[in-house]
């Protein structure tokens, strides 16, 4: 069996990494690895890929196989939609959420439907991908529905009269209105999330390779909220600017040419919107540059 060679042929310090080999988080996934120093080729058709500079290997895998993967030991880590996780309930430690990968788990029913809210779905038919889920969330909303399990396609079925309602994962809507269908509820949100062998600790190196990745994955999402923001404005503006930057940490502050005016130069922890870019000018502020920040270590 495949799994049981990969597991024989580990070699001791190598951590491993399980990435999905063809779907919506694999680009996403690899761009985030290359974002924290991974050098590897183009990975297309194999099954693994060396790290050039570090000592990791990549494992392409199906998205539904990485949790067990993960949870047996024959990858360390593994990006992967917390949907699938959830659904499989798996043995996981699971560690960062990643920022991609974003849908929600989701009830709906054709337009036409009585049904209106989710209680309402009690002696329905409901189609979906992730029966445990969903069985799990009819328990705790004490709802006695028949689920009826697909692998795919469950916005089809009720326009072939299979089911009354379908549960599925959405992110634009557009499936659900292009079948004519209507959003009653949500069972949860999901995005990409790195998971980890829950007995990673038992091997040294592999463990201490791990924090150092971490430590860098941090330095990226957190970079990735960050934004550098440079302004010229009235010294006596400066407290008014910071009200409306509230994530704008011990700014520097320079006398300019002209009298009484500054220039501002500072981190600002959040997404700065042009309705603040707005009310800065408002305040005084001219020349607002607002910069992305690659890289951030503290
Ligand atoms: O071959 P493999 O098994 O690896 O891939 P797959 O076909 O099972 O998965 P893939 O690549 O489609 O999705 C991988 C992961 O992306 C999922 O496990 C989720 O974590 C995440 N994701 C994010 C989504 C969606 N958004 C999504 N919209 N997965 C599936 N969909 C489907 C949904 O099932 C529905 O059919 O897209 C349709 C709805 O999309 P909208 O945009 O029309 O709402
Ligand atoms: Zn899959």
């Amino acid at each position: 069996m495949q799994k049981d060679r990969m597991m024989r042929d580990r070699n001791g310090s190598t951590l491993r990494i399980a990435v999905q080999s063809n779907g919506r988080l694999t680009s996403y996934s690899l761009d985030l690895l290359r974002g924290i120093g991974l050098e590897f080729e183009d990975y297309e058709r194999r099954l693994f890929v060396r790290c050039r500079n570090f000592d990791v290997e990549l494992l392409f895998l199906r998205d539904d196989d990485i949790p067990e993967y993960v949870s047996d030991g024959v990858t360390d880590l593994g990006i992967v939609g917390l949907n699938v996780v959830r659904e499989q309930e798996a043995d996981l430690a699971e560690m960062v959420p990643l920022g991609f990968g974003y849908c929600t788990l989701t009830l709906a029913v054709p337009k036409g439907s009585p049904v209106a809210s989710p209680p309402d779905l009690a002696g329905t038919r409901i189609a979906t991908t992730h029966p445990r889920s969903l069985q799990r969330y009819l328990a705790a909303q004490e709802i006695d529905a028949d689920i009826i399990e697909l692998h795919g396609g469950a916005e089809i079925a009720p326009s072939l009269d299979v089911a009354d309602a379908i549960c599925d994962l959405v992110s634009t809507g557009t499936t659900l209105r292009m079948h004519d269908l209507r959003r009653i509820g949500d069972v949860w949100d999901s995005q990409a999330w790195l998971v980890a062998n829950p007995d990673l600790e038992s091997e040294p190196d592999r463990a201490a390779l791990v924090r150092r990745l971490r430590a860098r994955l941090d330095g990226l999402l957190t970079a990735r909220r960050l934004k550098y923001v440079t302004l010229n404005a009235p010294a006596e503006a400066l407290p008014r600017i910071r009200e409306i930057l509230p994530g704008m940490r011990s700014p520097t502050v320079v006398p300019l040419a002209d009298t009484g005016m500054v220039a501002v130069h500072a981190a600002a922890q959040e997404e700065v919107f042009w309705e603040a870019m707005e009310r800065l000018k408002e305040a005084g502020a001219t020349e607002i540059l607002v910069l992305p920040v690659e890289k951030v270590m503290r």
